[in-house]
């Protein structure tokens, strides 16, 4: 599966539609109801990405295989999830499976669609539901603090140290949510394996109408000032305008109707985009008459992991990888050119991936 962002935000902000768009699955219920998607539901998304096409045409490849994304669509979390609400608990277990939240907020006004609240209102929506994944923050490090004191004296084999859970605790306490908190590289360690949810990297969607994609709007204005205290990114995506999106196949068409409303990409694709900035990733390539294929890393990890992504045996008997830059590689035209001219290097277990490399991995078996 590949790295996952799951959706969430209040009942009736456009979860599922955009879920749908996304995924073109007809899976995730969208209908005028709060708690219509009971279920999560789950989708896989290939990467668009420019290069693949081109590297695909130069090697004459068989097959070409875009890297993935998961998006899980997350039925809307109410006033009181942390306490159990709606179906609180199940949907923040959800939430900590995923890797990374994108937070649909309603930028919209549109009478026929039921707000919870009766009032759209993105700043006030937003509060809701952080104030409910600090909630759960909060309890859940309070009960580990009360364990790990319990067990003080006994045998220690806690990953998690009482400071950093301390600092934690503070940090929860004074309403900020833990990606915000500074960390030595330590704890960094101990905050992945922790799964707290207000520690996952999270941006914010703005769902405007289609006359507000490029500007934004009122609503979409006060989402953006609040997402700069929490340092978390915003996109505005008109979502209706994605699910009409997602019903047009044909490409030429799809840029007639993307250049008319005035968009460079699809909402998909700012939403990868932007995801695979935040989540700190980057592409690697590997291509041949077989297949071309894109490979999602993160960033700079050294060449036997991102061969391991490819498969284990190769990270074991590593022995150096040939690499070529993308840009290279085109200009050469294929392998055997860019060899010629001295473009390939070759490369051993230090290297730190960049975006873009072509490699070819060479191991023992
Ligand atoms: N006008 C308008 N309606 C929308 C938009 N996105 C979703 N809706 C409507 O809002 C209702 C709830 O959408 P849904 O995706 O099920 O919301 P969820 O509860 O957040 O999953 C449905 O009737 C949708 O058709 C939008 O961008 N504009
Ligand atoms: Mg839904």
């Amino acid at each position: 599966m590949g790295f996952k962002t799951g959706i969430i935000g209040l009942p009736n902000v456009g979860k599922s539609t955009l879920f749908n768009a996304l995924t073109k699955s007809k899976g995730a219920q969208a209908a005028n109801f709060p708690f219509c998607t009971i279920d999560p539901n789950i989708g896989e998304v290939m990467v668009p990405d420019k290069r693949l096409l081109a590297l695909s045409k130069i090697s004459a490849s068989k097959e070409t295989i875009p890297t993935k994304m998961t998006f899980i669509d997350i039925a809307g979390l109410v006033k009181g999830a942390s306490k159990g609400e709606g179906l609180g608990n199940k949907f923040l277990a959800n939430i900590r499976e995923c890797d990374a939240l994108a937070h649909v907020t309603r930028c919209f006004e549109d009478e026929n669609v039921t707000h919870v609240n009766n009032k759209i209102d993105p700043e006030a929506d937003i509060d809701i539901i952080n104030t409910e994944l600090l909630l759960a923050d909060l309890e859940s490090v309070t009960r580990r603090i009360e364990n790990f004191k319990k067990r003080s004296g006994k045998k220690n084999d806690e990953i998690l140290s009482l400071t950093f859970l301390e600092k934690v605790l503070e940090l929860l306490e004074s309403g900020i949510p833990i990606r915000q908190g500074t960390f030595f590289e330590e704890e960094l360690n101990m905050l992945n394996s922790s799964q707290f949810l207000t520690s996952k990297p999270i941006l914010f969607i703005c769902n405007v109408d289609e006359n507000s994609i490029k500007g934004g709007n009122v609503y979409s204005e006060k989402v953006e000032a609040l997402a700069k205290t929490l340092e978390a990114p915003t996109l505005n995506i008109s979502i209706s305008i994605e699910q009409e999106l997602s019903e047009i196949s044909d490409e030429k068409e799809l840029k007639e109707f993307l250049f008319e409303m005035g968009m460079n990409s699809t909402g998909l694709e700012k939403l990868i985009q932007t995801g695979y900035g935040l989540l700190g990733l980057c592409t690697f390539f590997t291509s041949g008459p077989k297949e071309t294929r894109a490979w999602t890393i993160p960033d700079s990890i050294f060449a036997p992991d991102a061969a391991a992504k490819i498969h284990t045996d190769f990270k074991k008997g590593f022995i150096r990888a040939e690499t070529v830059s993308y840009t290279d590689f085109l200009l050469a035209g294929g392998w055997l050119k860019a060899k010629e001219l001295g473009k390939v290097r070759s490369e051993g277990k230090d290297y730190s991936v960049k975006d873009g490399d072509i490699m070819n991995f060479l191991f023992s078996s």
